[in-house]
């Protein structure tokens, strides 16, 4: 009886034990593999990103051929942030990227790219991290001063940029003319081929103190900041990165790599530390 009762037990208790280590081996599996790839990257460990090469001093190659530039620095801080310290960038056509990213060749997509409802049809984005001008970049000899001033004028864009889309609207009465990349457009301009180049204001400021070219116009864009593009899918990379890019504005990270890149332009309030936001002050005043 004793026997047989103990049979039974031990029956019942291999089998139990065998149920659980099915269980756990099954658990265990999803569970590594989420502890190993929490975010959900293409090669656990590393972090693909898409960018361009010509946007100095948002994204560009340097000398050695490595990337670098406020967006490129800030990027590889906050993904080191989430524990990433692989952060492997390649250079793509402007109009490549969002769907690359998309589509799953990369994880995610640095290059000033600025947040806009049509974009969000094909990727998701982090929260802001820099918004300015879109500027109209011309030779000197031109005297463009004006939208006026470029009714009749061939006026270069990059393919897929916020300026071409711009451009398009409002330019109406100038010819425009599409390239691949920023440095293409800008030999066009210097060969006499184009008028204008319209790109982002820090790069067309970069390019100003290389040739014989000047900022002819502004136009805003802080309705359109730039953000990190990342796959529709993958929510939990988007909010560790916007924690992340969160921490590095709170402790004046962010801050310091804008001192660095664009030293001269007035430093916008909204990404510095809480205590720097005037609004902050003075609300702790009012209370
Ligand atoms: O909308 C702006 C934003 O306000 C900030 O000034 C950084 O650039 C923008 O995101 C616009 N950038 C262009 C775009 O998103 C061109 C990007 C590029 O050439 N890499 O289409």
């Amino acid at each position: 009886m004793k026997f047989r009762l103990g049979l039974r037990a031990l029956a019942a208790t291999t089998a139990l034990a065998l149920g659980a280590l099915s269980l756990t081996a099954c658990g265990s599996d999803s569970t590594e593999a989420a502890q190993d790839n929490p975010y959900n990257l293409i090669d656990p460990g590393t972090i693909r990103v898409a960018s361009i090469g010509d946007s100095k001093p948002y994204t560009f190659t340097n000398a050695e051929g490595q990337f670098t530039g406020f967006d490129v620095e800030l990027f590889t801080d906050v993904a080191h942030r989430i524990g990433i310290e692989n952060v492997l960038f390649t250079g793509q056509d402007f109009s490549a990227l969002l769907s690359a990213v998309a589509n799953g060749q990369f994880d995610v997509g640095v290059a000033a790219i600025g947040i806009t409802e049509e974009r969000q049809q094909t990727v998701a984005f982090s929260d802001g991290y820099l918004a300015g001008y879109l500027t109209v970049l011309a030779s000197s000899k031109k005297n463009i001063t004006s939208e006026q001033d470029l009714a009749g004028k061939r006026m270069g864009v990059v393919q897929g940029s916020l300026q071409e889309a711009y451009a398009v609207k409002n330019f109406t009465d100038t010819d425009i003319v599409r390239f691949p990349d920023n440095n293409t457009a800008v030999s066009g301009l210097n060969a006499g081929s184009i008028d204008a180049h319209f790109l982002d204001y820090e790069a067309a400021k970069d390019y100003t103190e290389q040739y014989e070219l000047e900022n002819a116009l502004d136009i805003p864009s802080f309705d359109a900041p730039a953000g990190f593009a990342i796959a529709p899918e993958n929510e939990a990379l988007r909010k560790a990165l916007n924690k992340a890019l969160a921490e590095a504005m709170e402790d004046g990270t962010w801050k310091k790599l804008y001192q660095k890149w664009f030293p001269g332009s007035p430093m916008p309030e909204q990404y510095l530390p809480k205590a720097e936001q005037n609004g902050a002050e003075s609300t702790s005043k009012d209370s």
